[in-house]
Order: structure tokens, then C-alpha cells, then sequence
């Protein structure tokens, strides 16, 4: 049968713009209530949600809105990992700023953002990680070496998770897409009008996957989707 998400209390990273934003409505839609985090703390125009500047680099932040999510809603019982930054270029060119970016947003954002959720969805009788990582978190790519470090970590940590939580009722998924047509990595490697943003996957098309990993009855769990547009290889 399949998992209801009515009435359900999802905490999102990285929610006002993109992917995060896409599932935020996705979700709302199937009845989820929100939690939203992300610097600016967009609300997306919707009534009802909790909206709240955090940066993920921030660890008291993420935790002041994970506590407010829970207050507001009785707890909280999916985390969907999401905030993320890209910069692509050859290794040494990249600025040291943008690497300090990467790791810290990535990969400590993560973690903190598991940090102050987790507490919350071990209450929960139907706890939910989903992690929006990436293909570059599942084999190297060239001009993207700090980038795929980062996202690695990220797969490490929700594949860890997943040992560790499966036993306590909590179901941990990485979802790996290519390219997404977003404001991500603009600037940094991606101009608006290439050639490669044609062809790219919408932020709705990673949303649809995450409510399918989510809407899964409770007796199995999915602990990785792979997505790729049609115009991208498969490095397979
Ligand atoms: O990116 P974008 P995407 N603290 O730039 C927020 C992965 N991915 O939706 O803070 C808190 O449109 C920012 O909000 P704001 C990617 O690695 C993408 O494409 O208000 N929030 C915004 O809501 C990332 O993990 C592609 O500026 C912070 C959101 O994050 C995820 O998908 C391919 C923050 C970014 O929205 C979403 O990326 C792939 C901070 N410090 C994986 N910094 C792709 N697009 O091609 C940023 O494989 N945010």
C-alpha cells in the first residue's frame, strides 16, 4: 500500500528557488506541511508553511528552524537535504572562496541539517532522508573536483545514515540527478543561453521522483535514483 503523505511534516534546505521549491509544491499538494529553510526565507507565496532565513552553515540556524517547524506541526517527519552550491572549472583555477563555498554548504550543511532534524524524525513513525545529491556524487567529472568531493560526502553520509537509521524506521535516499535547469552553477561554469541548458531536466521532473521514493509503502525502501536527461550520456 502506498505511504500517505497527508498530514506529514517535511523540512526542506535550499527551498525558495529551484528543486527545493519545486518539491516544496510537489509536496504541499500531496498535504505535506513545511518547513522551509533557506537564506532569504521565501515562503514561495504559500499560507501555512513555516518560511525562515537560515543558512545551512549555520547549525544554531538550522536548528531554530527545525525546532520551529516541529513546534508549529508536532515534529517533523521527512528532511529533504537540498540547499546546495556548484562552481565548475579546472581544478587550480577555482576561486578559494568557491571551494570553502562548496565544502561548507554541501557538506556541512548537510550535516548539520541531519543534526537538527534527526532528533525529530526518530519520534517519527515514518521517518524520511532524502538527499538531493548528484551524479557528480557517484563518479568523478572533469572541471568539477571539489564539486564531485562534496557531493560524494553527501552519499556517503545518507548511504551511512541509511545502516544506521534503517533499524530506528528511517528510510535514507540519495537522488542523484544530472542536469537540472536551474539558477545553479550560473556564472560558475554554466552561462545562460549554452547549448546544455536546452536539454535539461526541470526542477519538477527531481520533485515527481521525490514524492515517488516517498509515496512507497513502508516495507522497502529506495536507496538511490540515478535521473539524466535524454540529451546526457550516461557515462555508463
Ligand atoms: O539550485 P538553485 P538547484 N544556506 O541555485 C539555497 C543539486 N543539483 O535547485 O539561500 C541555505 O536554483 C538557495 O536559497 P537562498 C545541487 O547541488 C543540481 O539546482 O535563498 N540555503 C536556493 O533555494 C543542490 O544541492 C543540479 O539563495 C542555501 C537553493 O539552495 C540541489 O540540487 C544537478 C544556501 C539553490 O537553488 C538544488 O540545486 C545536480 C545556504 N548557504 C544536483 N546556499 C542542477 N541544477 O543541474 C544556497 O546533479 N541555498
Amino acid at each position: 500500500m502506498a505511504n500517505d503523505l497527508n498530514g506529514r511534516v517535511a523540512l526542506i534546505t535550499g527551498a525558495s528557488r529551484g528543486i527545493g521549491a519545486a518539491i516544496a509544491r510537489t509536496l504541499a499538494a500531496d498535504g505535506v506541511r513545511l518547513g522551509l529553510a533557506s537564506r532569504s526565507g521565501d515562503d514561495l507565496g504559500m499560507d501555512g508553511v513555516v518560511a525562515m532565513p537560515c543558512d545551512v552553515r549555520d547549525a544554531a540556524a538550522l536548528a531554530r528552524v527545525a525546532a520551529a517547524t516541529a513546534e508549529r506541526f508536532g515534529g517533523i517527519d521527512i528532511l529533504i537535504v537540498n540547499a546546495g552550491v556548484g562552481a565548475y572549472g579546472p581544478f587550480l583555477e577555482l576561486p578559494a572562496e568557491q571551494l570553502e563555498e562548496m565544502i561548507d554548504v554541501n557538506v556541512k550543511g548537510a550535516l548539520y541539517a541531519v543534526r537538527a532534524t534527526l532528533p525529530y524524525l526518530l519520534k517519527s513513525d515514518a521517518g524520511e532522508i532524502v538527499t538531493i545529491a548528484s551524479e557528480a556524487g557517484r563518479r568523478g567529472l572533469p572541471n568539477e573536483a571539489v564539486y564531485c568531493a562534496s557531493k560524494f560526502a553527501q552519499v556517503g553520509l545518507t548511504r551511512a545514515l541509511d545502516h544506521e537509521l534503517r533499524e530506528k524506521g528511517i528510510r535514507c535516499t540519495n537522488v542523484c540527478p544530472g542536469g537540472v535547469s536551474t539558477d545553479f552553477a550560473m556564472g560558475r561554469g554554466r552561462t545562460p543561453g549554452m547549448a546544455a541548458l536546452d536539454g535539461m531536466m526541470r526542477p519538477d521532473d527531481v520533485a515527481e521522483v521525490v514524492e515517488f521514493v516517498l509515496t512507497r509503502s513502508r516495507n522497502h525502501r529506495i536507496l538511490e535514483v540515478a535521473l539524466r536527461p535524454v540529451t546526457e550520456t550516461s557515462w555508463g
